[in-house]
Formats: C-alpha cells, sequence, structure tokens
C-alpha cells in the first residue's frame, strides 16, 4: 500500500506493472500487467453521445432524442424488426443446401405449433446437456459418457466439460447431444397451481383463531435454509400472518417433532427433508404419517413437508397432506395452512 501511495496511487501502481502474478512482495518478476494510464489499446475508442442523437428503434440503452409527440420510437419507421419481425430481409445465401431460409423451414411447424423441441445453439436444434459421474479415470470416463449418451438416444454425441473430482473418486464428465423428438406441450398433464388467499385474508383466519406449528428439517438433514425461508417473518415466512412457529432446528427425529406437536399442541407439523438418497425423503415422510397414526393424532394434525425434490404429488402419496418444493414462499404454505384448517373444521368463511 505505502509503495502505492509512493508512486502516485492505484492508477500509477497499474502502469508501473506492480500487481504481479506470483503475488510475491516485494519481488518483481517482470510478469505484472502493466496498462498506460493515457493510451494503449481502446484509448479513446469511447466517444460521448451527441445531444440530438436519435435511434428509430424500440430496443435502445441510453439516451434517445425522440421529436415531441413520439413515445414508441419505431413508430417513426412504421415498426422495428423487434416490432415486426417480418420486416427481417435475410440475406440471399450462395449455398441451396445449408442457408437460413431452408433452416427456418425445417423449425416452422416448432415456431406455429404445440410441439417443442430443447434449444442450445438456435431455434428447436433438438440440442440437451446432460451432466454424468463416473468412478473411473478421466479417460475412459469422457469415452464412456459418450457412450452413455448414444445409449440414451442422443445423435451426435459430445463431451462438453470433464472434470476430474478426486483420483480416487471419478470423473464427471457434461455431454450434450440432439434428441430427434418433439414434445406436445398440449398433451401434458399438468397438475394445477393452487390459488393463493390474500394477505389480508390469512391474517383475519389467524386473528379468528390462533394457529401454531412446529418445523424441523428431519432426519440427519441439515438442510436449514429452505425451512427457514418459509418460516422467518425476515423472509416473508408464516410467521408475519401471526402463526406461532416452534422450530426444533436440523437434523430432528421424526419422533421428537411428533411429540413436540402435541406437546405444543400444535394444528401443523412443517417438515424439511431435502436429502433423496435412496429415497430418504419418502421415508421420512411416510414415517411422520404413520407415527401420527400411532399416536392418535393424525386425523386433528395437518402434516407436510418441504424439499427441493418434494412435489405435492410425492407428498401426497407418502401420507402427508400437502408437499412443497423449490420456490414455495411463506403464503403458498400459510394459505395451505388456512384453507387446509377450515376444511377439518368445516368452517365456511
Ligand atoms: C446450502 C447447501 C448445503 C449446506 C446447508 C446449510 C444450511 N444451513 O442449510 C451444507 C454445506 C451444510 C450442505 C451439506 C450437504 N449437502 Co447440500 N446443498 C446446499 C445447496 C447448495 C443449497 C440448498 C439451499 O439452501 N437452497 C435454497 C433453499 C431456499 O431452497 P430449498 O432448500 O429447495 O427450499 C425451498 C423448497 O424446497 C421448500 N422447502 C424446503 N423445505 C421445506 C419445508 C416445508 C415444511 C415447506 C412447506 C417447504 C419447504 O421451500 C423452500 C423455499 O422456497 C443445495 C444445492 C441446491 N442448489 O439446491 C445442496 C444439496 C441440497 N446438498 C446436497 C448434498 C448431497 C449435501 C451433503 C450430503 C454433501 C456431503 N456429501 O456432505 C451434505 C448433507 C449434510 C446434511 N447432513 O444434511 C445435494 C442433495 C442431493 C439430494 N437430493 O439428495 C444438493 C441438491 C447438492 C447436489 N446437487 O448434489 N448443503
Amino acid at each position: 500500500m505505502e509503495e502505492i501511495l509512493e508512486v502516485g496511487g492505484y492508477f500509477k501502481a497499474v502502469e508501473m506493472g506492480f500487481f504481479v502474478d506470483s503475488g510475491m512482495y516485494p519481488e518483481r518478476n517482470g510478469d505484472g500487467i502493466a496498462r498506460q494510464i493515457n493510451g494503449g489499446i481502446g484509448a479513446g475508442t469511447v466517444v460521448e453521445r451527441d445531444k440530438d442523437y436519435m435511434a428509430p428503434v424500440c430496443e435502445h440503452f441510453g439516451y434517445n432524442n425522440l421529436p415531441e409527440g413520439i413515445t414508441k420510437a419505431c413508430d417513426l419507421i412504421d415498426g422495428c424488426t423487434f416490432c415486426k419481425p417480418e420486416k427481417i430481409i435475410f440475406i440471399d445465401e450462395l449455398d441451396e443446401n445449408d442457408n437460413v431460409n431452408r433452416r427456418l423451414k425445417e423449425t416452422e411447424t416448432l415456431r406455429h405449433s404445440n410441439e417443442i423441441k430443447p434449444e442450445v445453439e438456435w431455434c428447436g436444434d433438438g440440442i440437451v446437456s446432460t451432466t454424468i459421474f463416473l468412478p473411473v479415470e478421466e479417460r475412459v470416463a469422457e469415452f464412456a459418457a459418450m457412450e452413455i449418451g448414444k445409449k440414451m438416444g442422443l445423435e451426435d454425441v459430445v463431451v462438453i466439460h470433464k472434470q476430474v473430482m478426486q483420483p480416487a473418486e471419478g470423473t464427471l464428465v457434461e455431454i450434450k447431444g440432439r434428441v430427434p423428438f418433439t414434445i406436445d406441450i398440449s398433451k401434458l398433464e399438468i397438475p394445477k397451481k393452487p390459488e393463493i388467499l390474500s394477505d389480508e385474508e390469512i391474517r383475519k383466519d389467524i386473528e379468528r383463531k390462533p394457529m401454531k406449528v412446529v418445523a424441523a428439517t428431519v432426519g440427519e438433514d441439515e438442510h436449514s435454509v429452505g425451512l427457514r425461508e418459509v418460516i422467518d417473518i425476515k423472509h416473508g415466512g408464516i410467521e408475519k400472518y401471526g402463526i406461532e412457529c416452534l422450530y426444533l432446528g436440523t437434523s430432528c427425529p421424526v419422533e421428537k417433532l411428533v411429540d413436540a406437536a402435541i406437546e405444543f399442541n400444535a394444528d401443523a407439523i412443517l417438515a424439511s427433508t431435502i436429502i433423496t438418497h435412496n429415497d430418504v425423503h419418502i421415508k421420512n415422510m411416510k414415517k411422520i404419517h404413520e407415527l401420527c397414526i400411532e399416536k392418535g393424532v393424525r386425523d386433528r394434525l395437518i402434516v407436510c413437508a418441504g424439499g427441493t425434490q418434494v412435489t405435492d404429488e410425492i407428498a401426497k402419496s407418502a401420507g402427508m397432506d400437502a408437499g412443497f418444493g423449490r420456490g414455495t414462499k411463506g403464503n403458498d404454505v400459510a394459505s395451505f395452512l388456512v384453507k387446509r384448517r377450515r376444511e377439518m373444521e368445516n368452517y365456511e368463511g
């Protein structure tokens, strides 16, 4: 620092190549990256925009001096190519087999139908990438991964990344390849997203009848961030509606969670189960459900679970009242708790 100040500051120090790659001090190894303050590549190439600068296009950064009365810049030219893509004139290409018109023709149905394909490089190229871990050394892993890609039905498989995790463990390989099929999105069976009550309605219901929940990450699960996010007031969690939360921490045995719910006379159990190795999340959920039955409290307790790989469908089939996955917010959970409690007490609202 002292030396930098002595020569006249940071920029002067850069110019003098102070910052050597080796990071040794006070040695100078001649490998510093020196940049001239007033000159060098790029100097003077950034110019200030003229005061009357005007561009008749909509997608525009910075100052645009539009004539009075004009709010949409491209009205001046009867629409820019963002607003009217049909105005794009493709340059005639010399190759009659490999040109933009042919390529656009190939993907025409994808642009005007319910059919979709994955894409990476251009519209509907069908490219997907997949990560594979293999317990073998780098070169073997690379060739094995390509073979796996082909067996998975991918075409034109190439390796796009590889990394030795630990020589004794193996290699992580990322491949990309093409799928030849399309998916018709109109034929997908997508469960409806539950409707969320307004903040006001949730608060009113909690005022009408206070609600208590016990919560924990269960088993050997130490992932607390997600659960805290749906509970804590500072993250917009259910506390903000006045729901009382007893948080039992992480790696909580399911027995302890159920016992605490009984002792605390809670309305609901909230279990977080993030790790899914050996289907431990499903086992945890089933165990909570069964314990509640065993202890005679299943009918009066709302039991739900959440986690990165938990879905409403998975949770319900493991005995939960509901399941919450990625992106869940406090209002999703509070809304469900209020609705479910109303159902249980036949309350019409
Ligand atoms: C941070 C993190 C950790 C931290 C956790 C710190 C902490 N205090 O939470 C540490 C470093 C401790 C950790 C350790 C491990 N981790 Co980790 N970790 C992560 C990471 C990077 C982020 C998790 C996170 O916080 N997400 C952000 C929150 C907001 O999202 P969320 O958890 O999904 O929660 C939301 C929803 O799921 C839902 N939700 C969650 N719980 C609940 C509960 C209820 C009741 C409700 C209603 C909703 C709900 O709402 C939340 C808010 O939207 C993920 C990778 C990832 N990108 O997801 C891996 C990940 C979860 N970890 C993983 C693994 C394997 C481990 C270890 C086993 C690694 C090891 N070999 O040691 C250990 C296990 C330790 C243990 N005993 O639990 C794997 C799990 C794979 C799997 N599904 O089985 C992941 C997916 C990484 C990976 N791709 O391999 N991890």
